[in-house]
C-alpha cells in the first residue's frame, strides 16, 4: 500500500521540489500467480506518488530507460502539452512548473498517438497537490490507484504484453487496485478517519464505495467538498480525495461498485477494525 508523507510534511518542506523517475520496461508481480510484462515508472505498478503543496515549483525528470519513446503528462500541471514529451530511449525529459490547484491528479505516459497503449501497459501514477491551508484533519491516509491489464494470461501465469485490440475496446482482463490482485487488509480502529487519495486510470468511471460506511466528504479538487456521499464517481483520468469514518469494529471494504464482477480477483481493499481498540463515536 503506497504510503504518503502527507500535507503537513509536504507543505512544511521547501517549496522547490524535484522528482527523478525512471521509465523501466519490466515484468511485475500482480499477485495470485500472475505476472505482467509491463512498462513502468520506477519498476512498479502504479508509479511513485508525487507529492507537492499548493504554490510549490516542481521539477520532474523522466529518465527513459526503455526501448521506445516515453514521456510524462500530469493533469496537475497547466503547461504547453509539448512539455510532456515523449523523449527517445536514453534521454531525460525535464518538466518544471508551479502547481497552483490542490487536487489528486493522474499522471501518465505521453507518447503521441500511441499514448493509450503506453498508459494501459502500466505507465501511470498519482500526483497529490495538497492545499497549503486549511490543515486537513488527522487521518489514516493511503493512495489507491485503480488500473487494469489488457492481455491474455499464458499457462505459466504470465501476461506477455498489452493487446492493442483489447485496449482499443477498453476490454480489460481484470481491474486492480494499486497494481495488485491480492491487496491485504488495512488495520484500522473503530472511530478512525480514513482519507483515500484516489486516481482512476480507467477504463470507465470508478464508482467508489466503502461497504458499511458513507463518505463524510469528498473533493474533486481545489478546497471544495461535498458531504455525505454513498458512492463517488471518478471518471477515467481523474482523481478525488475521499474521507470516511470507521463506524464500529468490523470489516469495511473499499470497492468499485460498477466492477463488483472483479471481487473474486481481489478488486477490494478491506479496512478491518478489531473490537478491542479505538473509540467508537
Ligand atoms: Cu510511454
Amino acid at each position: 500500500m503506497p504510503a504518503v508523507a502527507g500535507q503537513q510534511q509536504t507543505c512544511g518542506a521547501r517549496r522547490e521540489k524535484s522528482f527523478d523517475i525512471d521509465v523501466v520496461e519490466t515484468t511485475v508481480d500482480l499477485g495470485m500467480g500472475t505476472r505482467f510484462a509491463a512498462w513502468t515508472y520506477g519498476g512498479h505498478l502504479p508509479g511513485p506518488t508525487i507529492e507537492a503543496c499548493e504554490g510549490d515549483t516542481i521539477t520532474i525528470r523522466v529518465h527513459n530507460k526503455g526501448t521506445t519513446s516515453h514521456g510524462l503528462d500530469s493533469h496537475g500541471l497547466m503547461i504547453d502539452a509539448r512539455a510532456y514529451g515523449p523523449v527517445p530511449p536514453g534521454k531525460t525529459l525535464t518538466i518544471t512548473k508551479t502547481v497552483e490547484t490542490p487536487g489528486v491528479y493522474m499522471y501518465h505516459c505521453s507518447a503521441g498517438p500511441v499514448t493509450d497503449i503506453h498508459i494501459k501497459s502500466g505507465l501511470h501514477g498519482a500526483m497529490i497537490v495538497y492545499p497549503r491551508r486549511p490543515a486537513l484533519p488527522a487521518a489514516r491516509e493511503l493512495v489507491v490507484v485503480e488500473d487494469a491489464v489488457y492481455g491474455a494470461r499464458d499457462a505459466s501465469g504470465l501476461i506477455p504484453g498489452t493487446d492493442p485490440a483489447r485496449t482499443a475496446k477498453n476490454d480489460e482482463l481484470f481491474s486492480m487496485f494499486n497494481g495488485r490482485l491480492d491487496n491485504g487488509p488495512v488495520a484500522v480502529a473503530a472511530g478512525d478517519l480514513v482519507r483515500v487519495y484516489f486516481v482512476n486510470v480507467g477504463p470507465a468511471t470508478a464508482a467508489v464505495h466503502v461497504v458499511g460506511s458513507i463518505f463524510e466528504r469528498v473533493s474533486d479538487g481545489g478546497t471544495e467538498w461535498e458531504r455525505n456521499v454513498q458512492t463517488h464517481g471518478v471518471p477515467a483520468g481523474a482523481g478525488a480525495t475521499l474521507e470516511f469514518r470507521i463506524p464500529e469494529p468490523g470489516v469495511f471494504p473499499l470497492v468499485d461498485h460498477d466492477k463488483l464482477a472483479f471481487l473474486p480477483y481481489g478488486l477490494s481493499i478491506a479496512f478491518t477494525a478489531s473490537g478491542a481498540s479505538g473509540s467508537p463515536r
